[in-house]
């Protein structure tokens, strides 16, 4: 084989492979804040993300309500209002309903900013020992592939390889659902949550 041949099969198998990352659609309920996500995929790792989002507690409030992210992304955690907030979270919820080991951050002063780096995939209920109303959610992805639904419950996650995935769906006071979908070019699931 010629190296010109070579070069030119290399760039189509390329080309071919952006081709064919697909996506995932479909309604989750109840709609509005709920994440779905690709569950862990075997012998396939990613990169942690560079990204550092944000979650603000103002107002007494944790904002954004509800975070999807990709594990090994490092989240900060802002204080912005004039009193002391804590973050702490009892344990992380796998999908199988494991409890893993929670955290907690302390208790900061405004203006202040703290991170953690999210390394167990699952659910986490954000809380502060000093209000006892506040609340928050992280869903922990284990991969890159990873949505939160708008508004009307639709989703979708984009750039996933074609295959077969189990695709895992969350909702604040739900239990997780897992369904298989197979996605060549495209691939569809919707979900009913229940408690
Ligand atoms: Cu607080």
């Amino acid at each position: 084989m010629t190296r010109k041949l070579l070069l030119t099969l290399v760039l189509i198998s390329t080309l071919a492979a952006v081709a064919v990352a697909g996506t995932i659609t479909g309604t989750v309920s109840p709609g509005k804040a709920s994440v779905v996500y690709v569950d862990a995929i075997a012998g396939k790792t990613f990169p942690a993300p560079a990204a550092k989002p944000l979650i603000d507690q103002k107002g007494l409030m944790f904002n954004p309500h509800v975070l999807a992210i990709q594990v090994g992304t490092t989240v900060e955690f802002q204080n912005s209002d004039t009193v002391q907030h804590n973050v702490f979270w009892p344990s992380v919820t796998t999908p199988s309903g494991k409890k893993e080991k929670g955290q907690n951050l302390g208790t900061w002063p405004k203006g202040e900013k703290r991170p953690f780096k999210f390394e167990t995939p699952g659910a986490i209920s954000l809380l502060c020992n000093v209000h006892p109303e506040m609340a928050g959610y992280i869903v922990v992805s284990p991969t890159p592939y990873f949505a939160e639904t708008d508004a009307s419950g639709n989703y979708k996650i984009d750039n996933v390889p074609d295959g077969k995935y189990n695709v895992v769906a969350w909702h604040e006071g739900m239990k997780f659902q897992t369904k298989s979908v197979d996605v060549a070019g495209t691939g569809k699931a919707d979900f009913t949550l229940s408690k």
